[in-house]
């Protein structure tokens, strides 16, 4: 079993050594508040205490350490703004909790009894909801409805028992439209005390939210007015090739929890395996209602959690089946590149915001920065290089990679399959076998068809451009 310091050292965790604008003799009480700001999949976190469970991985993400104070389980979130790399060469400026968007995965037990500190460090107010709880009413989190706004630089204090396993999340509930677009939500996973008749064991348990942005190629801000054309399609704030495989040994059995906290739904689909959903953030799911998948549909602020035995060896597709999702950085009124004046969003957040220059924490620099050359800070549309070429998928795009042989608890990327030989479609060299129908089957294209296959890289690019903006056609 990994100890709480092992993993400190392992998932690189220090303590917030930032603080500002909360007093050091505040602070001194509460729990440290661990930061994390590497994009990378952190090893689970082994329970140091409590009641024993198996803990989850977040895909590009982290689970929340906690400090256990005469039986209660005490946690300290931070909101504040953060800097997520979506995808290698890719930053955006965010906000989030302890250091990242989404914020760290917060794990307990069925029955725990909970503390959360929630410090904020941005320059509005904000609150936590913690989606899907049984809880007393004034700890809902709903502003000025179930408590005040928790003011800048001030730390507030929640407290509920856990009382029903499942698939949670948390998110702000004060200036919501904002802060979510902003990247302001976290995952939570109450396991169940003992065995549960409605949760299975599992081999490994992963979890993520979705997420989308709106981030103009060149600068680093979500435009947070944007309502449903957003550019970005996010798996835990990361975009393919950012995501991270979900790795999975050869008979495994495997669980995956996701929520969609877009302004769209999304059809997770799986490639090579069949899925049942075994719970929603309503619970788990009464076995008489499961049946087969390969698409799940998610709704805006639903959870699911899907359940599979990784039976088929091989590296298998596990995407949203939204094509314009698995695609990166479409540029909505930027039909060229250069010369985007991308000033504008700062106004447009300014106006929201007033303090908006102050998240980065970098005055006047950050302007310098958005003055660069514009595709230094932009992903490719479609990338990721495959085992026989450009994967050509952006966005919502991971791969489940099912392995014989993988160590329970080795979560690295094992390469791409070995494919056993005859295994791969290949090339048909020589007469094509006759089709079934060959009278009326035509030899060639008919003419004026277009010449897809030839058709070079660049330009299929523009055409899948959305049709929104001026980004249509050729230039
Ligand atoms: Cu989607």
């Amino acid at each position: 079993m990994v100890s709480r310091r092992q993993f400190f050292q392992s998932a690189g965790i220090a303590a917030a050594a930032s603080a500002t604008v909360v007093s050091t003799v505040a602070l001194a009480a509460l729990p440290e508040a661990a930061q994390q700001t590497k994009p990378d999949t952190m090893p689970p976190l082994q329970p140091p205490n409590g009641r024993p469970y198996n803990p989850v991985v977040t895909l590009n993400g982290w689970t929340l350490p906690w400090r256990m104070n005469q039986g209660v389980k005490e946690f300290h979130l931070v909101a504040e703004p953060v800097v997520r790399e979506m995808c290698p060469g890719f930053k955006a400026h965010l906000w989030g909790y302890n250091g990242q968007s989404p914020g760290p995965t917060i794990e307990v037990v069925e029955g725990d009894r909970v503390r959360i500190f929630v410090t904020n460090r941005l320059p509005e107010v904000t609150s936590v909801h913690w989606h899907g709880q049984r809880l007393p009413n004034g700890m809902d989190g709903v502003t000025g409805l179930n408590q005040p706004p928790i003011p800048p630089g001030k730390t507030y204090v929640y407290e509920f028992v856990a009382r029903r396993p499942g698939t949670f999340m948390y998110h702000p509930h004060a200036d919501e439209m904002v802060q979510m677009a902003m990247g302001m939500m976290g995952f939570w996973v109450t396991h169940p005390k003992g065995k549960h008749p409605l949760i299975d064991e599992v081999d490994r348990d992963y979890c993520f939210l979705l997420s989308s942005y709106d981030i103009d190629p060149g600068s680093y801000t979500p435009k947070v007015m944007t309502m449903l054309d957003f550019n970005l399609w996010a798996w835990n704030s990361r975009i393919y090739p950012g995501i991270d495989p979900l790795v999975a040994g050869l008979g495994e059995r495997v669980r995956l929890r996701v929520g969609n906290l877009t302004m769209t739904n999304h059809p997770i689909h799986i490639h090579g395996h069949e899925f049942f959903v075994t719970g929603t953030d309503g619970g788990p799911t009464p076995r008489g209602s499961r049946w087969p998948e390969v698409t799940v549909d998610m709704a805006v602020g639903q959870m699911r959690q899907m359940e599979f035995v990784a039976d088929e060896p091989g590296d298998w597709a596990f995407h949203c089946h939204k094509s314009h999702h698995t695609m990166n950085a479409m540029g909505h009124n930027v039909p060229t590149m250069i010369g985007v004046d991308h000033r504008e969003v700062v106004k447009d957040i300014t106006r929201l915001i007033p303090d908006y220059m102050v998240m980065g924490e970098r005055g006047m620099h950050d302007m310098t920065e958005m003055e660069m050359p514009l595709p230094d800070n932009t992903a490719a549309m479609m990338t990721g290089q495959g085992p026989f070429g450009p994967l050509g998928m952006g966005g919502m795009f991971s791969m489940i990679k099912v392995r014989k042989g993988l160590k329970r608890g080795d979560y690295r990327d094992p390469g791409w399959y070995p494919h056993p030989l005859g295994t791969v479609a290949r090339e048909v060299t020589g007469p094509a076998p006759a089709a079934a129908n060959s009278s009326s089957a035509p030899k060639t294209e008919p003419t004026g068809a277009p010449q897809r296959a030839n058709q070079p890289a660049a330009a299929v690019e523009v055409k899948v451009r959305k049709p929104s903006g001026g980004g249509h056609g050729h230039h």
